[in-house]
């Protein structure tokens, strides 16, 4: 039997075609890679010794579950970062990270070669998530036991097309093709799901508690198929989107910054999740103690939550939710006299979990548990009715009533959109999506839309008038710019390693 494609390592290519395809998208990255290869050339003096590439992605369905254990549903898209490196050698000194990218807008970051090194996270920089992939590759190369030798220079060139803080995972692209391209200048290269797990991790130096979607489907992805992500361990398996639909991503041009408002939106929400999965363990029976140390995500409790539902003759966890958990917002001081410890230390005294904890004023344990529990079903539902044997019309139907759904318990549970994100999925619908909603972290960035392929361009047309207009009459976007902001997006293939 051939083995999975998470088995697999990364693939070495040494020609743009199986990733870029043939006509003007192979045009267009042969002038980019050769653009990389002449700034690389002119800003360090020689040439690359290899590059990497890994795109962004769109999740469909599946938000806000990863760090739950839950399984999602994205796809890959064609914007993607393209890294150039090239490993100093034993005796050159000084021993430093110099970081470049092709966009004059970020200035070249320079950092020491030390790989103990500590992430400045007060101190912003875009440079930051090339160090996060560099820690990563160190921390695994120990943990495997490979002799990496002492650390060397590494001269670096950035070129990335995912747009930035749009939930379209510019932050994983760049963070995975870092670490392969750190891998492949050390000549070597992993089965595509120890890279995940391993990306995965590198990016929490940046300081966010993030589950693995947006890794996994960079490192894993396969042209033409979004994926069903499974974690613990981490698999992917092919999801043939139905014909006849297109997903069209609009951009809110509301930016989301997650590595500056972590402590506020998305760490907040994955403490408060893990703060309602340790409280719904104590009042379905769990000793404090023991949920306090054990129990870590909401799938964690699911097992109860069901026994507590089957009692009620429902398979649903939300009736233990409702059962258990109050609307009203909690206090730390009510979730302690539950907990009977600390909350800093039933979060492990993380310093993530300490600023949450230093900022939130109560806790949303009713509506975060309930929005997970039902997004994870949906997701499922969702993977149930592509294979189904419904005629591509009802698919698409019930596809986008679940994207509907998945938007409004995102808006109204989870309180990850905000108005820009409201207004452009109303614009969506409005102009004849099948269903549209937020993607990825939410609080700005991208909507996504299932629409009829035959419609598209009239969508689009429509969408520009109602949405966007409005926008480039008042000067926040240039109008020759549009393209970038939306766009319909086919299933792109995920990370690859280039030697020409
Ligand atoms: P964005 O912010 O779109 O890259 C984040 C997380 C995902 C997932 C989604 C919400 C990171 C790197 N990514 O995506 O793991 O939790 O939010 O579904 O933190
Ligand atoms: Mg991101």
């Amino acid at each position: 039997m051939a083995a999975k494609h998470e088995e697999l390592p990364i693939p070495v290519l040494s020609s743009l075609e199986p990733v870029y395809g043939e006509g003007s998208p192979l045009e267009e990255a042969r002038m980019r890679f050769q653009n990389l290869k002449s700034k690389f050339l002119e800003a360090f003096g020689g040439v690359p010794d290899v590059y990497a590439r890994s795109p962004g992605r769109v999740n469909l369905i599946g938000e806000h579950i990863d760090y739950e254990g839950y399984s999602v549903l994205p796809m890959a898209i064609r914007q993607d970062t393209i890294v150039a490196i090239r490993k100093r050698g034993v005796e050159e000194s000084p021993k430093v990270l110099r970081i470049g990218n092709v966009n004059d807008k970020y200035e070249m970051c320079t950092y020491d070669a030390d790989p103990e090194q500590e992430i400045d996270l007060k101190n912003h920089k875009w440079g930051h998530y090339f160090i996060c992939g560099y820690k990563g590759f160190y921390e695994f190369a120990k943990a495997k036991g490979l002799d990496v030798g002492t650390p060397v220079g590494l001269d670096v060139l950035i070129d990335g097309t995912v747009p930035t803080g749009s939930g379209l995972s510019s932050s994983a692209a760049f963070v995975c093709s870092s670490t392969i391209a750190i891998m492949a200048a050390f000549d070597m290269n992993f089965p595509k799901k120890e890279i995940a797990q391993l990306t995965c991790e590198c990016e929490r130096h940046i300081g966010t508690q993030s589950g693995g979607m947006d890794q996994a489907i960079s490192v894993m992805a396969k042209s033409g198929f979004a994926e069903l992500i499974d974690f613990n361990p981490i698999r992917a398996t092919d999801v043939q989107l139905p014909a006849g639909g297109t997903f069209v991503l609009a951009h809110s041009l509301a930016e989301s910054q997650k590595a500056v408002t972590a402590a506020t939106n998305y760490n907040n929400h994955v403490v408060e999740c893990r703060l309602a999965a340790v409280v719904l363990a104590i009042k379905l029976g769990m000793k404090p103690k023991e949920a306090n140390s054990k129990v870590k995500t909401l799938s964690d409790v699911e097992g109860l939550c069901l026994s507590f539902a089957n009692s009620r003759d429902s398979s649903d966890p939300v009736v233990a939710v409702k059962e258990f958990l109050k609307e009203e917002p909690y206090t730390l001081d009510e979730i302690e006299k539950i907990t009977e410890e600390e909350l800093s230390s039933v979060l492990g005294n993380s310093p993530s979990s300490l600023a949450v904890l230093k900022a939130a004023k109560h806790f949303k344990l009713f509506q975060r548990a309930s929005h997970v529990y039902a997004e994870a079903k949906r997701v499922y539902a969702f993977k149930d009715t592509v294979t189904s044997n419904l005629s591509d019309e009802e698919t698409l139907k019930k596809l986008g009533d679940l994207m509907n759904e998945s938007h409004y318990s995102c808006s109204v549970l989870y309180e990850c959109s905000c108005p820009e994100l409201e207004e452009l999925v109303k614009a969506c619908r409005d102009n004849g999506a099948l269903g549209a909603r937020l993607t990825g972290a939410g609080w700005g960035g991208c909507a996504v839309a299932l629409v009829r392929e035959s419609i598209v361009p009239r969508f689009i047309l429509n969408l520009k008038e109602s949405f966007y207009q409005s926008r480039i009459d008042r000067g926040v976007i240039n109008k020759n710019d549009l393209g970038l902001y939306v766009f319909a997006s086919k299933p792109s293939s995920g990370a690859a390693i280039f030697k020409f």
